[in-house]
């Protein structure tokens, strides 16, 4: 099912960025690393493509499953060469007003992708088009969307929503939570990546 026709919600807390255009899109991947690059649309869908089966858990309290398809993060930063001092992945949104960084360790992970697509279709404007970040241990806020810059750090900037008081950690915690692939039925999770409702 697609994310719209399942209701999943849709944030712009800078607000929707309107129609963006996959073909004229550049996803730029710098910071502190070797080989920094501009990928074009058409170079970003000539790499390897990977799939990530996991869920998107927003701190509000509700999660969407699904097979997310694009490419591995890890695949972009090892294309990058980081140094060796790199702790931290920074992500920009369209406009740049929305940011948020992860460790390089959940970044390598092989869950954590850059996605086009959820369940085979291409993602739409709403749900973070043409490219977003999918990282499935993190809540939600985590996931950037329609992702135009990936900045590797040796330090830590806290993001959009870690300034305005969510957590820099953004570890999943254990609480009620809606199954938006069960009609937004309110369930329970534990810590961590959401695998089960429990
Ligand atoms: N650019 C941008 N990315 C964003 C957000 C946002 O407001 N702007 N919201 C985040 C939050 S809090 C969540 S839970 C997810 C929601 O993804 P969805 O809108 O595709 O459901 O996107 C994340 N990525
Ligand atoms: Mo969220």
């Amino acid at each position: 099912m697609s994310l719209k026709s399942m209701n999943t919600p849709v944030f712009w807390a800078e607000g929707h960025p309107g129609k963006l255009d996959p073909k004229s899109w550049k996803l730029e991947v710098c910071g502190n690393c070797q080989n920094p690059h501009v990928y074009t649309w058409d170079e970003l869908m000539k790499l390897p493509k990977s799939y990530s089966a996991s869920r998107l858990t927003s701190v509000t309290r509700w999660s969407v499953y699904g097979t997310w398809g694009g490419i591995l993060l890890k695949d972009l930063i090892a294309l990058a060469q980081p140094f060796d001092t790199v702790r931290w992945v920074r992500f920009y949104s369209y406009r740049m007003i929305y940011d948020t960084s992860i460790p390089l360790t959940i970044a390598m992970s092989e869950r954590s992708i850059m996605a086009h697509e959820f369940d085979s279709e291409e993602l739409t404007e709403d749900y973070g088009a043409p490219i977003r970040a999918i990282i499935p241990s993190l809540w939600g806020y985590k996931s950037a969307k329609s992702v135009v810059k990936i900045e590797l750090l040796d330090y830590y900037i806290p993001g959009f929503w870690e300034l305005r008081g969510y957590t820099d950690s953004g570890k999943i915690e254990a609480g009620p939570c809606r199954d938006i692939n069960d009609k937004g039925k309110i369930k329970q999770i534990g810590d961590g990546e959401v695998i089960e409702f429990v």
